[in-house]
């Protein structure tokens, strides 16, 4: 159902601004639109991270903040919300996921350690290439090609990860991770089935499961319509049986938990609970309000439960697919099918006469913001590329993605997105390759700068 099921009651006023403001924009931001101001975007698509609209019930929740340092009643809220839904004992709020995930792989992962997933997302990689461990990406073959279909593209590849085992050992695999829904890969979902044999395969090697529960709704929701046996289920009991799979999880709650801030970690063992916790304290907070003040606790608790409507979880899943196949009909280079969050363009396919080298999907992203005020992010060489004994190695996908944020656009904005996608690719030979002026160290594509190697002829 593609009408919003909800009315808006506070509006954002958004502004365009003139093509050649956007090109004088992206060129101050060195064709970075991490680095644009975001009044000078119009419609943001950079993140479905944080960028979700708060409810009425939420707004109302915050002034129930309890500020205490100390034990705080939206805490005791939030842990029974999240105890009521994924089942875990131990619930430890973090500010935002990266921090659960550091809390994770700091406690359990020490130098040369193998933490395979179907694939990492970076800050779960950069976290555990942090304490010294090696990140490994086993989804299944399908994952990696942006044209193959597959009702669950976020599977893990259990020969792939029964090798990995095989090959470094038991003692080397603190945990297995999954990521659901598959961000990296398209925000494609896993299957419960695949899930329960991933878990069936580890115990048989006593290596624990966690889940990146970031997309966990959305992943359900796919579920419930596409796997065998679910229709009839709730998306709360599916989420519950998939969560019974897992050791624990580590939490995002800026995507399905429906906030601008928040996250948490979970687990059921005592011990790393304890061990947890007393790192929490180091870097974040006491274990009752882990970065966040009450009142961001609170807005969780109440958007953990509005993430689970399964009317809000149709019409989300129907607009982003709804872009998807107005994008597809006029031929655009997809992902297939549409993932739960996000729209992702095949940018090697959109700008085949632009070489990895020149970053294609970083120019297709500036370029969409010259040509609609559209801001998408790369996922390709400037996020993933790296150097390996000196040579440069790249990524298999060029991708640039659409990510939706929840509750904020209406179906109008997205007709927007598609014609002006559809324009640029009407005129894509014009879009000219980048080169790296800056990088940092670590997750450069935050900060790098780049130029274009030709002058370009983006100006109309
Ligand atoms: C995103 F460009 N995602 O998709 P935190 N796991 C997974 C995520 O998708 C995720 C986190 C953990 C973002 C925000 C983002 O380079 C980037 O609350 C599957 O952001 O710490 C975040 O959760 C981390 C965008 C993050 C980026 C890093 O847009």
């Amino acid at each position: 159902m593609l009408t919003e099921p909800f009315k808006i009651k506070v509006v954002e006023p958004i502004r365009s601004i003139s093509r050649e403001e956007r090109i004088q924009a992206i060129r101050e931001a060195g064709f970075n639109v991490f680095r644009l101001p975001a009044d000078k975007v119009f419609i943001d698509l950079l993140t479905d991270s944080g960028t979700s609209a708060m409810s009425q019930a939420q707004w109302a929740g915050l002034m129930l903040g309890d500020e205490s340092y100390a034990g705080s009643q939206n805490f005791f809220h939030l842990q029974s919300v999240v105890r009521e839904i994924f089942g875990f004992k131990h619930v430890i709020p973090t500010h935002q996921g990266r921090v659960a995930e550091h809390l994770l792989f700091s406690t359990v992962v020490t130098a040369g350690k193998v933490v395979p997933n179907n694939i990492h997302f970076d800050t779960t990689r950069a976290n555990v290439e942090h304490v010294g461990g090696r990140a490994l990406d086993c989804a299944i073959r399908e994952a990696f090609d942006p044209d193959a279909d597959h009702p669950f593209k976020g599977n893990m590849d259990l020969a792939k990860l029964e090798r990995v085992i095989h090959e470094h050992g038991r003692e080397a695999i603190p945990l297995v991770m999954m990521t659901v829904t598959n961000n990296s890969g398209g925000g494609q979902p896993v299957s419960l089935a695949n899930i329960r044999e991933t878990r069936q395969l580890l115990d048989r090697h006593g290596i624990p499961l966690f889940l990146d529960a970031c997309r966990f709704a959305e992943n359900c929701f796919f579920i419930k319509e596409r796997e065998p046996g679910y229709r009839d289920r709730s998306v709360r009991d599916i989420v519950r049986e998939m969560f019974s799979l897992a050791h624990g999880c580590t939490m995002s709650a800026k995507k399905d938990g429906l906030v601008n801030i928040g996250g948490f970690l979970c687990v059921n063992d005592d011990a790393l609970a304890d061990q947890i916790k007393n790192l929490l304290i180091l870097v974040e907070g006491f274990p009752t309000y882990g970065g966040l003040a009450g009142r961001d606790l609170e807005a969780m608790a109440i958007g953990l439960t509005e993430v689970l409507d399964e009317d809000y979880l149709r019409f989300r899943t129907a607009q982003v697919r709804n872009l998807w196949e107005m994008l597809d009909q006029a031929g655009i280079p997809l992902v297939r099918p549409a993932g739960g969050h996000a729209v992702y363009l095949n940018a090697r396919r959109f700008l085949p006469h632009i070489p990895q080298p020149q970053f294609p999907a970083q120019a297709l992203a500036a370029a969409l913001y010259i040509e609609g005020g559209i801001r998408a992010v790369e996922i390709g060489s400037l996020m993933f590329g790296r150097m390996e004994n000196g040579r440069p190695v790249y990524p298999d996908l060029e991708l640039v993605r659409l990510a939706i944020p929840r509750r904020v656009y209406t179906t109008q904005h997205m007709r927007y997105v598609a014609d002006s996608i559809i324009d640029l690719w009407r005129r894509r030979d014009q879009v000219r390759g980048l080169r790296l002026t800056y990088e940092a160290p670590v997750l450069r594509h935050f900060t790098a700068r780049l130029e274009e190697v030709e002058p370009s002829v983006m100006a109309r």
